[in-house]
């Protein structure tokens, strides 16, 4: 289908130039999530280039995957980085201090687990493609099944150890929306020790224009101070969640937590494994309930909870759109769609393209050009078209792909976009925004 973009570039020349970034940006065994901001693998990132890279070759995407399961630890997790030998990011490998029995240099948390859909993808490419590249990819989904089940598995245990369907986190970076306005109340009441920036350099300021495009200093503070808190707690599953100063439960990844064990049962049953196929639809149904049950009667939106104080949080941010990746309760879904097209969200007036911004722009904590509080983020537009799409959501779906597109003519397949203006922000040749574009066009 032909798309226009807003400066016109055509479709090829799209596809062609976002081949051509995840190219740039591959170091042979792992795509870097930007070539200067972020010189490693990130692990949601990673499924992201997958799926993107499935459509130009599979064999590269399911080295991609395996050098993400490379890094798994031994708990089952996957780590939300695997360092490559760039020293160009803080915090580094000597901050984290977390190497794997098999070599890998990772950080100690996690990212939201959308890896099942991009299996889920480069089974399909290579079915498509058939000969070699069918063989491969079948082979690569069977061998792998249990280390992705292991995934899963560690996430219900280690991460909702209550089954209440929610799963919790230690640090904002492991939600993925690191500085959303999602966490800032239980971020206020993390007091970090003041010497933990002193001395050492925040890297990620000499790759953005401005710096209000990024977190700012106190919020690193945090951030490290939290790092340091799981690492003096050996990174154990127990001794951090019983210690650490940020404890809250993520509705948006519980909800993916649903989509992917749904959408690895189905891998499962492909392979003949019955009995793991059930056992990742009753975690489905498991999350799907936890993210249903803070839905709130008021906004309509999925809640977060502060689990020290057990205050719900109502922050008005594309979290709280949990319910359109998981479903489960047909009036719940409805509601969030009208809300999710209205003009509080895609809907709203001023917005360049119809796509959802980060943070609703009406809220007081709404920043038009500060990462997580306000941006449009493309994988995010990505995920919810692929989702909605699974859904039955056609049109809805088919709109968020036609925007998303005509955002990226601008070929600067930036990290987030400013959503009155167009304008791309970040970081430039971002990953995961090439990987989008080349599946939508492919
Ligand atoms: C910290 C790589 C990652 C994404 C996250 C995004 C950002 C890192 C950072 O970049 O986080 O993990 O240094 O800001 O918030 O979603 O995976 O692209």
């Amino acid at each position: 289908m032909t798309v226009a973009t807003h400066t016109g570039v055509a479709p090829p020349a799209l596809a062609a130039s976002a081949a051509y970034i995840l190219r740039g940006n591959d170091i042979g065994t792992l795509t870097t999530a930007a070539p200067r901001l972020y010189p490693h693998l990130w692990s949601w990132d990673a499924a992201f280039v997958a799926i993107g890279l499935a459509t130009v070759s599979v064999p590269r995407a399911i080295a991609e995957l395996r050098t993400l399961l490379g890094a798994q630890w031994t708990t089952g997790m996957l780590p939300h980085i695997v360092f490559g030998p760039d020293e160009g990011y803080f915090p580094g490998p000597d901050v984290w201090g977390a190497t794997t029995p098999s070599g890998a240099r990772t950080s100690g948390i996690c990212q939201p687990p959308v890896h099942a859909i991009a299996v889920r993808r480069v089974l399909d490419a290579g079915r498509r493609n058939g000969g070699a590249d069918r063989d491969l990819a079948e082979r690569f989904a069977a061998e792998t099944f249990d280390r992705w089940l292991a995934w899963h598995r560690w996430l219900a245990t280690a991460r909702d150890p209550r089954g209440r369907g929610l799963l919790e986190i230690y640090h904002g970076w492991e939600s993925g929306m690191d500085n959303s306005p999602r966490w800032d109340a239980a971020y206020a009441a993390v007091r970090p020790r003041e010497d933990l920036l002193r001395g050492r350099a925040r890297r990620d300021l000499e790759h953005v224009a401005d710096a209000r495009q990024r977190p700012t200093d106190e919020e690193y503070r945090r951030y490290l101070w939290l790092v340091h808190q799981m690492k003096e707690a050996g990174y154990d599953d127990d001794a951090v969640r019983e210690t650490v100063d940020f404890r809250m439960t993520d509705v948006f990844m519980s909800a993916i937590a649903a989509l992917a064990s749904d959408v690895l049962a189905e891998i499962g049953d492909e392979l003949g494994r019955r009995a793991e196929a059930t056992e990742l639809r009753a975690l489905a149904e498991r999350f799907r309930g936890g993210v249903l049950s803070t839905v709130s009667p008021d906004t309509g939106l999925a809640r977060d909870e502060d689990v020290r104080t057990g205050l719900r949080l109502d922050a008005p941010t594309i979290g709280g759109f949990a319910p359109l990746l998981c479903g489960g309760d047909p009036r719940v879904f409805s509601r969030q769609l009208a809300l999710f097209t209205g003009p509080e969200w895609c809907g709203h007036p001023d917005l360049r393209y119809a796509l959802p911004p980060s943070t609703a722009p009406g809220h007081a904590g709404f920043s038009s050009r500060t990462y997580w509080r306000g941006p449009q983020w493309p994988f995010m537009n990505w995920l919810l078209y692929w989702t909605l799409h699974r859904a039955g959501e056609v049109d809805l779906a088919m709109s968020l792909r036609a925007e998303g597109l005509r955002q990226l003519g601008d070929l600067a397949f930036g990290e987030y976009y400013e959503p009155m203006t167009g304008e791309a922000l970040g970081s430039a040749h971002q990953s995961w925004t090439a990987a989008v574009a080349l599946d939508w066009l492919i």
